[in-house]
């Protein structure tokens, strides 16, 4: 079997991160291997939370990893609570040869979150350069190369050594997908959108894409995929409220 690290926080409600990715990555029929960035309470869009920043652990993590002979087919990262967690990764992966997916989490609808600034950021963009794929959404992809032309920021990412740029949250008339940039082509896959913001959604996407390319898919194929699973999970799912996520439990068999 593949085996894939994932490199994420854990929230014990909101649905997101590590408690998502994990079991699609295992429907999709890879091993999965989670190493926390944190540890929460809960995701932060409830309001009040708390939160262990797992910092220390990490490198410790990794160098157990190395002892017992640890090699990956894929790293997926996603949330990060320091800058030196990213450091962390760079410096263990640093000749590997596994695919390597990075959504750089730092931030949405033309905002960065809280605490993402100075070195988090500058170190967050050397891991996305250093990514064979970025799942970025606008705000995302406009912070990691200081253009607004999406088009022209894809190009400056491709030009830093990324094979795929997949840009997340895309919208036209009424559908919501993503924007596939590779150095030859560029494909748009959209599907209807249903609601507004779910926890989670981001954190599927990029799980279901590693996985659907360990599998040996295109990233073009496996965008599509990940694109239609979030929709069909969004049209199931009976959350009153958006933070508690999505219900994708109901759905893991359409990956199996
Ligand atoms: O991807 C959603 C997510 C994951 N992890 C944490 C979050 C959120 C969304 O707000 O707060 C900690």
């Amino acid at each position: 079997m593949k085996k894939c690290a994932v490199i994420n926080d854990i929230s014990g409600f909101g649905k997101c991160s590590l408690v998502a990715q994990l079991p699609v990555l295992s429907a999709l029929g890879t091993q999965a291997h989670p190493a926390p960035t944190a540890v929460l309470s809960n995701q932060t869009a409830y309001g009040s939370y708390y939160s262990c920043d797992m910092t220390s652990f990490l490198k410790p993590c990794f160098e157990q990893w190395k002892k017992l002979g640890a090699e990956f087919d894929g790293i997926l990262t996603g949330y990060f609570a320091s800058a030196q967690e990213v450091r962390t990764v760079l410096d263990f992966f640093s000749d590997t040869k596994a695919l390597f997916v990075v959504d750089p989490v730092m931030g949405d609808n033309g905002e960065l979150y809280d605490g993402f600034t100075g070195s988090l950021c500058e170190e967050i963009k050397k891991l996305a350069c250093r990514a064979d794929i970025i799942t970025p959404n606008f705000t995302e992809l406009r912070c990691l190369t200081g253009e607004s032309n999406v088009n022209k920021a894809a190009q400056i990412m491709l030009e830093s050594g990324n094979k795929a740029v997949v840009l997340t949250g895309v919208e036209e008339n009424g559908l919501i997908g993503s924007r596939v940039f590779t150095r030859g082509e560029c494909k748009t896959f959209l599907s209807p959108k249903r609601g507004g913001y779910f926890s989670g959604t981001g954190d599927i996407f990029s799980a279901v894409l590693t996985g659907m390319m360990l599998r040996g898919e295109s990233v073009f194929d496996a965008a599509r995929t990940a694109g239609e699973f979030i929709s069909n999970v969004i049209s199931v799912t009976e959350a009153e409220n958006s933070q508690d996520g999505v219900d994708f439990e109901k759905r893991l068999g359409d990956l199996i």
